[in-house]
């Protein structure tokens, strides 16, 4: 019998069943040791909350306000590249997902539909990620573009001067498939991101080509230069880096491993968010992402002091198994569990969700 599905894991078992092996193993896989990507669930495995009981918990609203934006919960799609490789319908599919179910998107800046598409098709709150590439004449573009169709943030990821040693990839030799293309940019700053050959990550490749290492702090007047839009940072693993974050100005920041994709072994997220919450003290919202896989995960997060969750890897899995209607479901599932969590730990208000409301590092 078929049965939809009931936690974020079920997804990841429906998605594993339609997806080609090597996109498997590009959306699954981290770098290195896959040590990051194990140690950001570990992270939530061993949080354990402290429920406060004979409170009021009749109803536990879930609505918040981010950067001055009504969503219906504090999640959101984390950026990933290529929809297509999940869904045919790609980031339209996303985009009518998250809008159906009132959360973030921040599409990524190599999405397989175009921007406007993209606008079209969502009816919530669109960011857009940007990665800092050589040619700032197609930064300066996306900008514009990203004003024009109703953005509402940009999002500068600040982890990847280039990309981490994803083993898998390296081993199945893997290219974006030649018929999924990055459709913001143009096919000639793309061309190698398609290329197969044993050993050798495209994706890589690629990033090696096209992306400026050079980007540094004084870098950012220049972005900020471009538009009056929100500028959120991606990336942060540190109080200090968060600090000098605030201090230059920025809008925002996620907190993030990049999903374990990138520096290998580093900080789970979690433990990342508890310093950069700490060394911020309320300057500006502080997002994460990495290794959220359910409710219980999103409150220990909101405990430790975010603001909003971001969710990567689950998206692609609901999206691969239902497109749309799929991502919708994925957040659907989140939000009940994060207010059924809200409920049985006593805390019927986000704003009731403290730091005491959870324990980090369980011994045993
Ligand atoms: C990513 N991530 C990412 N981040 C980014 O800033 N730009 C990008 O283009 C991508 N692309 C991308 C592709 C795929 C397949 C994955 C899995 C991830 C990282 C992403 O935004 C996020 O940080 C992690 O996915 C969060 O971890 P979880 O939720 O996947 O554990
Ligand atoms: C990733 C970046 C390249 O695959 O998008 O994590």
């Amino acid at each position: 019998v078929a049965v939809a599905p009931i936690c974020v894991e079920d997804f990841r078992r429906l998605a594993r069943e339609k997806l080609a092996p090597d996109v498997w193993d590009y959306i699954e896989g981290g770098s290195g040791g896959e040590l990051t990507v194990a140690a950001n669930r570990r992270a939530f495995e061993r949080a354990e909350l402290r429920p406060r009981v004979m409170v009021d918990v009749s109803t536990c609203p879930t609505g918040t306000e981010l950067l001055g934006t009504h969503l219906s919960a504090p999640l959101g799609v984390a950026p990933t590249a290529y929809h297509e490789l999940a869904h045919a319908d790609g980031e339209v599919g996303t985009a009518h997902g998250a809008g159906t179910a009132g959360v973030l998107y921040v599409v990524g800046m190599f999405a397989s539909r175009t921007l406007e598409e993209i606008a079209a098709a969502a009816t919530g709150p669109l960011w857009l990620q940007l990665y800092w590439l050589r040619r700032r004449d197609v930064l300066a573009d996306l900008a514009a573009r990203a004003v024009t169709a109703g953005y509402r943030a940009l999002v500068l990821t600040v982890d990847a001067p280039r990309i981490g040693r994803r083993l898998r990839d390296l081993r199945n030799g893997f290219g974006v498939d030649p018929d999924v293309d990055a459709a913001n940019l143009d096919a000639d700053l793309m061309a190698t991101t398609h290329r197969r050959r044993t050993g050798e990550s495209a994706i890589a490749v690629h990033a090696a080509e096209t992306f400026d290492a050079s980007l540094t702090w004084a870098d950012l007047a220049w972005l900020r230069g471009l538009t009056a839009l929100p500028i959120v940072l991606k990336g942060i693993l540190t109080g200090e880096d968060a600090r000098r974050a605030v201090d230059h100005g920025v809008d925002g920041l996620i907190v993030s491993n990049h999903g374990g994709r990138q520096l290998d072994p580093t900080t789970p997220s979690l433990h990342a968010l508890a310093e950069v919450v700490a060394a911020v003290d309320g300057a500006c919202p502080v997002l994460v992402d990495g290794g959220v896989r359910g409710g219980t995960d999103v409150f220990t997060a909101l405990a430790v002091g975010a603001s909003t969750v971001l969710i990567g890897r689950p998206v692609l899995w609901a999206l691969a198994h239902d497109g749309g209607p799929g991502v919708a479901g994925l957040f659907a599932l989140l939000r009940e569990e994060l207010e059924h969590t809200m409920a049985l730990a006593g805390r019927p208000r986000l704003a009731d969700i403290d730091r005491a409301a959870v324990r980090l590092d369980r011994r045993g």
